[in-house]
C-alpha cells in the first residue's frame, strides 16, 4: 500500500495515476492541501492534508498503514524565493513528518530531491554524486536540509529512506507550480498555440532536464530496487538530458519550421539557474538500481506537441 503527499502537483499526478494502474486503486491514498476539483486524479482513496500537519499525517499513515509514503508536498525554487520563510516551513516540516512517520511506522520514505541542492561552488559539468552541496536559494537550502535528515533517519533509525535530485521535469498533464526550470513546458504550450516564445531564461542556459515518463518510471524502480545494492540513499543523481533554450526550439523547428523563439530575462530565476549545474553525472544511479531513461530532446519533444495539439484542440493553432 502507498501514500503520496503532493498529489495535485507536477510529479503528484502523474505518479498517482501509475501506482494506481500498477498497484489498484484502493491501494494508493492520495492526499493534498487542497480538493481534486479538476478531477485530475483517477479515482481511488483522496484526504486533505497539510503535511505541515505532524498530527494529521501520522493519523492518516497510522489508518491507511502505507509500506512506501512518497513524499512530494512542497514549494519549487521561484515561489520559494518569492516566500523563504513559508517554504522553510512546507519544505522542511513537511519532511520532518513524513520522516517520523516512516520512523514510527515502519513506511519506506521517498524524497525528491533536485539539482537545486547544489550551488554555485559545485562543479557546473557532469557534476558528481558526491561533492560540494552549497546552494543559495532557499529551495536549495531545504533540499539540502531534507537529504541530510533523510540520510540520519536511515542510519539512525534505520528507516528505509530512498530519493533522487530530479532535473527540470517537462509534461502536458499538469503545469508545474513556480520551478525554474518551467520555461521548457512553456515553450511547447506557446509552440502550438502562438507559433512562438519569449524564453525568462537566457541563450545558453544550459540545465539537466527530463520527461516525465522517464521520471515516474524512475522514483517507483528505486523503491523497488535491491536495498543490498543501494549505497548511496537520499539522494541519487539522475538526468535524461541536458539543453540550452535554442535547443528545445530547434527540436521544436523539426515540427514547426516558423517557430520563433526571443528573450526576455528574468534577473530572479536567470539568477536561480545559473547557480545550478549545467549537467549531472547520474553513473550511481545506473550502477545501484539500473536507472535508464528512454525519452531524449527528439523523442520528448514529438510527444509533447502531439498531446498537447490533442489536450488544447482548437486553441493549438500550429
Ligand atoms: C524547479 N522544477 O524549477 C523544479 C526543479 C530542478 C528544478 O527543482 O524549481
Amino acid at each position: 500500500k502507498i501514500m503520496v503527499s503532493g498529489c495535485l502537483g507536477q510529479i503528484g499526478t502523474e505518479l498517482v495515476t501509475k501506482l494506481r494502474h500498477d498497484y489498484g486503486a484502493e491501494n494508493v491514498l492520495a492526499t493534498d492541501i487542497r480538493e481534486d476539483t479538476a478531477h485530475a486524479l483517477p479515482e481511488g482513496p483522496f484526504v486533505i492534508l497539510d503535511a505541515r500537519d505532524g498530527k494529521k499525517y501520522a493519523e492518516q499513515v497510522e489508518k491507511f498503514k502505507p509500506d512506501t509514503i512518497y513524499h512530494l508536498a512542497g514549494l519549487l525554487s521561484a515561489t520559494a524565493e518569492k516566500n523563504p520563510q513559508l517554504a522553510w516551513d512546507i519544505n522542511i516540516n513537511g519532511t520532518c513528518n513524513a520522516l517520523e512517520c516512516g520512523r514510527i511506522y515502519h513506511s519506506a520514505v521517498f524524497f525528491p530531491s533536485s539539482i537545486a541542492a547544489f550551488g554555485p561552488g559545485t562543479p557546473h559539468d557532469k557534476t558528481p554524486q558526491d561533492t560540494l552541496q552549497r546552494p543559495n536559494t532557499i529551495y536549495g537550502v531545504t533540499k539540502v536540509a531534507s537529504e541530510l535528515l533523510a540520510e540520519y533517519y536511515h542510519k539512525k533509525w534505520g528507516v528505509d529512506t530512498r530519493g533522487v535530485r530530479f532535473p527540470g521535469l517537462i509534461s502536458y498533464k499538469t503545469l508545474p507550480g513556480g520551478g525554474t526550470t518551467d520555461y521548457a513546458v512553456d515553450i511547447y504550450y506557446q509552440a502550438v498555440q502562438q507559433g512562438r516564445y519569449t524564453s525568462y531564461i537566457a541563450r545558453g542556459t544550459y540545465m539537466d532536464m527530463m520527461y516525465i515518463p522517464d521520471a515516474i518510471d524512475g522514483m517507483i524502480q528505486l523503491m523497488e530496487a535491491d536495498p543490498s545494492r543501494l549505497i548511496h540513499r537520499c539522494c541519487f543523481n539522475i538526468t535524461s538530458m541536458s539543453f540550452e533554450p535554442e535547443q528545445v526550439a530547434a527540436a521544436i523547428r523539426a515540427h514547426i519550421p516558423s517557430f520563433a523563439l526571443d528573450y526576455a530575462v528574468d534577473p530572479v530565476r536567470q539568477a536561480i539557474a545559473d547557480s545550478w549545474p549545467n549537467s549531472l553525472d547520474d553513473s550511481a544511479a545506473r550502477a545501484e538500481w539500473d536507472w535508464n531513461p528512454k525519452y531524449d530532446l527528439e523523442s520528448m519533444t514529438a510527444d509533447m506537441l502531439k498531446n498537447l495539439r490533442a489536450k488544447l484542440g482548437g486553441q493549438a493553432k500550429f
